[in-house]
């Protein structure tokens, strides 16, 4: 069976389940040895972060690599469209989450605990995700009627953790509408919906407990 090094809260995990839910597969969920980071995981993934994929003794980190590998090891369901144009696009929309959105939220992770609140971070992380929303309408815009798929994996968790901390931190983000409507049609996904069931209470009760 195709093991996962994940942690429940974790954003990037919940991005694979998803790709994992898609293709309809099994998985036996493993917290990483000694910590994410920790020298005993780092024994098993170089870089030691999470997720990682471990099939069958092949293993591979990267929640994009990996999803990538689970496209090519069964294909369907495929997470990426037949046309080069369209897993062009894809790519572009998935990279446009790991590498320009996401970061732009987990630069609050500083900000979680209530003790250490910096107001102003909050003011510039909100100019600056509101700007990359702002930026993905555009590249929705431009992309209209791809089927679900890898680019597609990211964004419901990190819209969550952007509603989620929204109210906590105060933040101050704008949501183009087109965005808000994706949003809506990632939530009705079953892949999004089975992982939602317990990733929201999952992070609420993570937040919650930040919050003491
Ligand atoms: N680009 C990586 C990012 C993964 C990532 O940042 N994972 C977090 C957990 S959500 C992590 O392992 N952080 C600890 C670290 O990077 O050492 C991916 O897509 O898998």
């Amino acid at each position: 069976m195709l093991k996962l090094y994940a942690i429940p809260v974790s954003l990037y995990s919940a991005k694979t389940r998803i790709a994992l839910r898609y293709k309809g597969l099994d998985w036996q969920e493993l917290p990483p040895p000694g910590g994410y980071g920790s020298a005993e995981y780092k024994q098993i993934v170089a870089s030691g972060n999470l997720p990682a994929l471990d099939d069958d003794g092949f293993l591979i980190a990267d929640s994009e690599a990996i999803a990538e590998y689970l496209d090519d090891r069964f294909p369907n369901p495929p997470l990426l469209p037949g046309h080069p144009q369209g897993r062009a696009r894809m790519r572009e929309r998935s990279r446009f989450h790991d590498t320009r959105l996401e970061p732009a939220l987990r630069a609050l992770f500083g900000n979680l605990d209530p003790d250490r609140r910096d107001a102003q971070l909050n003011a510039r992380q909100s100019v600056a995700i509101t700007e990359r929303l702002g930026q993905l309408a555009r590249l929705l815009d431009a992309a209209p009627g791809l089927a679900f798929g890898l680019g597609d994996c990211g964004y419901p968790v990190t819209f969550a953790w952007i509603d989620a901390l929204t109210p906590r931190l105060g933040l101050n983000i704008v949501w183009p509408e087109a965005v808000r409507a994706y949003q809506s049609r990632l939530s009705d996904e079953p892949a999004v919906a089975d992982e939602f069931a317990t990733y929201l209470p999952t992070l609420t009760g993570w937040l919650d407990a930040k919050d003491g």
